[in-house]
């Protein structure tokens, strides 16, 4: 076994077998630009905590895997350059010789189970690219949902992503994709999209009960949780289309690949829309804490 360095309060929590929502920190280092990243970073845990559970941000850091960050190390992280992203594949090799690196929401997902943590919010998950026929660009992240008992709480998947063969691979996995109150698909920017979600639930109750279902059934893998962004907070996807557009265009011309794409698509997003894009992903990111924060609780109590 490895050592999980716990925060003070993870460690609390978990003594008092409270509540625990995992976070990843790719995010915090890949997924928005400085210094806004620490700002919604501490506010997604807040909002954890206002919902009467407890946040446990995970990241490696000197080849320590962190379960639950301190003040000063979520505010190291997000400030450092040049960190790793971690995915299943880089997890091991990151601790294994003292590297600091963020975790995907493959890696995060593997660091909660470790830890005993079955829910975990965050945006968007990795999915398959647009063009993947020819690139083969899919998620690690798919694959780990198909593999690892944790309830993901994503707002969908992002336009920079094709839906249809997301869902189809997801399918293929055996993942229960489970639309939060609506029918469809959430794609991320939108509530909406073209695409009906295979599974619905309207409560974190109903949800729990699932997980804990698919748990006693002894399944492996977890479920994703697709909750739309706030009706207020959405941004017409005819707005969004060209600039994703562009930024795909880019992103070929420049020869980006591997793990590189998705924070490069991200970047140019967040550039293009005059910093929009992240008004609408902070408040996506904030409903998808407290969607979690009441899934662990039903968990909690489902148990008791
Ligand atoms: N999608 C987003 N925001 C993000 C990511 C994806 O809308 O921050 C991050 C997550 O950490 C996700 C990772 O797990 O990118 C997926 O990367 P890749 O496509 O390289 O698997
Ligand atoms: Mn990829």
């Amino acid at each position: 076994m490895i050592d999980i360095q716990y925060s003070a309060e993870v460690r609390a929590a978990k003594d008092a077998g409270k509540p625990i929502v995992a976070l990843e920190s790719t995010i915090i280092t890949h997924g928005m630009p400085y210094p806004q990243n620490i700002e919604v970073a501490a506010q997604v845990e807040q909002d954890i905590r206002d919902a009467g559970a407890v946040p446990a941000t995970m990241a490696v850091i000197k080849g320590k895997l962190h379960v639950g960050l301190e003040a000063d190390q979520l505010q190291d992280l997000g400030k450092a350059q040049g960190v790793a992203k971690i995915s299943r594949a880089d997890m091991a090799a990151c601790i294994s010789s003292g590297g600091t690196g963020a975790t995907t929401v493959a890696a995060t997902m593997i660091a909660a189970h470790y830890a005993g943590i079955e829910v975990f919010a965050t945006g968007g998950i990795g999915g398959v690219h647009q063009g993947a026929e020819t690139s083969f660009d899919i998620s690690a992240d798919l694959h780990e949902l198909a593999q690892t008992p944790v309830t993901v709480v994503a707002a969908g998947a992002k336009a920079i992503l094709d839906l249809a063969k997301t869902l189809e691979v997801l399918e293929t996995l055996g993942v229960p994709v489970i639309a939060h109150g609506q029918n469809e698909f959430p794609a991320f920017w939108s509530s909406k999209s073209p695409y009906a979600a295979p599974l619905r639930m309207d409560s974190a109750d109903e949800i729990a009960r699932a997980h804990a279902t698919r748990r006693a059934l002894g399944l492996p893998g977890g479920q994703l949780i697709a909750n739309p962004i706030p009706a207020a907070d959405q941004i017409p996807t005819e707005e969004l289309a060209p600039i994703i557009a562009s930024a795909q265009a880019d992103a070929d011309t420049h020869r980006i690949t591997g793990k590189a794409v998705t924070p490069y698509l991200l970047q140019r997003i967040f550039e293009q829309t005059e910093g929009r894009s992240l008004v609408a992903n902070i408040a996506l990111v904030r409903n998808n804490a407290r969607l979690a924060a009441g899934i662990a609780r039903a968990l909690a109590e489902q148990a008791e």
